[in-house]
């Protein structure tokens, strides 16, 4: 936690300039020398990101010679994320990987950034070919997304209307889990469920909520949510539990563990899925400290060596898998809660 405010010091010093106006970008300056590599997130203030930053920091110290730092706009958007990497540019960062609000508009910011040298990753929600180098996922989208009506099917009985309350509209990473889910529930066992409506909470708490609240007077008959970001799971809960409508409107999603013990712990949430997004940092900071240090290229086929995570394999066109998401109940919340 320390170690997270001292580096948001630093960051706001970085982006106003300061540091870079007094060092001149001397790479003599004390600490100066080390690798900067920066994980530029959708937004400042969400706990999952909190945890990615986690694994960055972790990865750079197991590294011994990179700098983690951690950066994103106030609110979701491209824009935002666009002016951070114009400044990462002047700043002549080593690399960024980006969980990006768009997967197009950054392209042509990213391109830039590659041009000056800068390696250019995405993770979590990717940027398309392109735009960066390698795309790393969570996991396999298209499980994600079965996974996902799997888990809300068993929660309604396999019946009933379902709403998907989901990140920001653009979002790349919640837009392919959305169209698996959608293809997912043409499955004969989900033929009595029915997917209503989408809508958008933005990954900022207070809309998500907003959102889930219009849900229940849209549809006063809606037997499930499903919300694959941990900002809407846990504010649609937090509704459900608020309206009154615990064990009448089913909630699963992507949820932190440490954020959804409460709703898990009495019921309001009976199962959700994620995976580890310290791993998800971790993982990033990796195969870019790799790629800088020019062990690999970033190409399909390379192995990577990314620490306690083992090899990891840069898939077709920089596509790379991470791993598999967790199930989380109330029989083993506790023990996830502790670690993200
Ligand atoms: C939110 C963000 C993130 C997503 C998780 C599941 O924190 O939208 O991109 O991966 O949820």
């Amino acid at each position: 936690m320390k170690n997270k405010i001292v580096m948001a010091m630093l960051l706001m010093a970085l982006v106003s300039g300061f540091v870079f106006a007094n060092g001149g970008g001397d790479k003599a300056a004390a600490g100066a020398e080390k690798t900067k590599i920066v994980l530029l997130v959708k937004s400042l203030g969400n706990g999952f990101f909190e945890a990615v930053a986690d694994g960055g920091v972790e990865a750079a110290e197991e590294l011994g010679n990179v700098e983690s730092i951690y950066m994103g706009p106030s609110s979701a958007t491209a824009e935002g994320q666009i002016e951070i990497i114009e400044t990462l540019i002047a700043q002549k960062v080593d690399g960024i990987a980006i969980s990006a609000n768009d997967p197009d508009a950054l392209i042509p910011v990213t391109k830039k950034a590659m041009k000056a040298g800068i390696r250019v990753i995405s993770f979590d929600s990717n940027i398309s070919a392109g735009g960066r180098e390698v795309a790393l996922a969570p996991s396999d989208s298209k499980l994600i997304g079965s996974q996902q009506v799997k888990l809300i099917a068993e929660l309604c009985n396999y019946k009933g209307k379902i709403a998907i309350l989901s990140a920001t509209a653009q979002a790349t990473n919640q837009n392919e889990w959305i169209k698996y889910m959608k293809e997912a529930i043409k499955a004969p066992e989900y033929k009595d469920m029915e997917i209503v409506d989408t809508v958008y909470g933005d990954d900022a708490a207070d809309k998500s909520y907003r959102e889930a609240v219009g849900l229940f007077e849209k549809y006063p008959d809606l037997a499930g949510i499903i919300s694959p970001t941990t900002v809407g799971v846990l504010a649609a809960s937090k509704a459900i539990e608020d309206e009154g409508l615990k064990g009448k409107v089913q909630i699963t999603g992507l949820g932190l563990p440490s954020e959804m013990q409460h709703y898990i712990e009495n019921g309001t949430c009976g199962q959700m899925a994620l995976w580890n997004p310290v791993d998800l940092g971790y993982s990033s900071t990796y195969i870019l400290a790799r790629m800088i240090a020019g062990d690999v290229a970033g190409k399909a086929g390379d192995k990577v060596d990314a620490g306690r995570m083992g090899t990891i394999t840069i898939g077709p066109d920089g596509n790379t898998i991470m791993g598999e998401p967790f199930v989380f109940n109330k029989d083993n919340i506790a023990k996830f809660a502790s670690i993200f």
